[in-house]
């Protein structure tokens, strides 16, 4: 399998709770390498372009609200297949229907307050990254 790169986003209900640690331990043990991360306050902009794909979608609002409301911190991970890896090590979108050890079983809150973010595929994990990082913050 190719060695890919996806991108990450430690979300604010984990931030809040103290838990980049605690998610980042998780990432490194199933096998993906944090090559590059950083903290910050998403700008609204920043969340509706992020999202926009679901612009339509009733929980628009609420879903950008909660991205700007504390800190974030922003990663790029690496490994073979790092896309597909990563999904499975966040677990199901809403928490009740993840599965066990996973990310979202383990920390998070509720179906919005779901602690991470991973892309769903290369070609958007590219896009995401460079929403986020210039190619010399990314080190493998
Ligand atoms: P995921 O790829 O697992 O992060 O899930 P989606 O891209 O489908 O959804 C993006 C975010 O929208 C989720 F993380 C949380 C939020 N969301 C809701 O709040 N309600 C929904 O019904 C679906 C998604």
């Amino acid at each position: 399998m190719a060695v890919e790169r996806t991108f990450s986003i430690i979300k604010p209900d984990a931030t809040a709770r103290n838990l980049t640690g605690a998610v980042n331990a998780l990432i490194e043990k199933a096998g993906l390498r944090i090559v590059a991360q950083k903290r910050v306050r998403m700008t609204r902009d920043q969340a509706e372009t992020f999202y926009a794909v679901h612009r339509e979608r009733p929980f628009f609002g609420e879903l950008v609200e909660f991205m700007i409301s504390g800190p974030v911190v922003v990663q790029v991970l690496e490994g073979e297949g790092a896309v597909a890896k990563y999904r499975e090590v966040m677990g199901a979108t809403d928490p009740a229907k993840a599965a066990d050890g996973t990310i979202r079983k383990v920390h998070a809150r509720s179906m919005g307050e779901n602690s991470v973010h991973g892309s769903d595929a290369t070609d958007t994990a590219a896009v995401e990254i460079a929403q986020f990082f210039s190619a010399n913050e990314i080190v493998g």
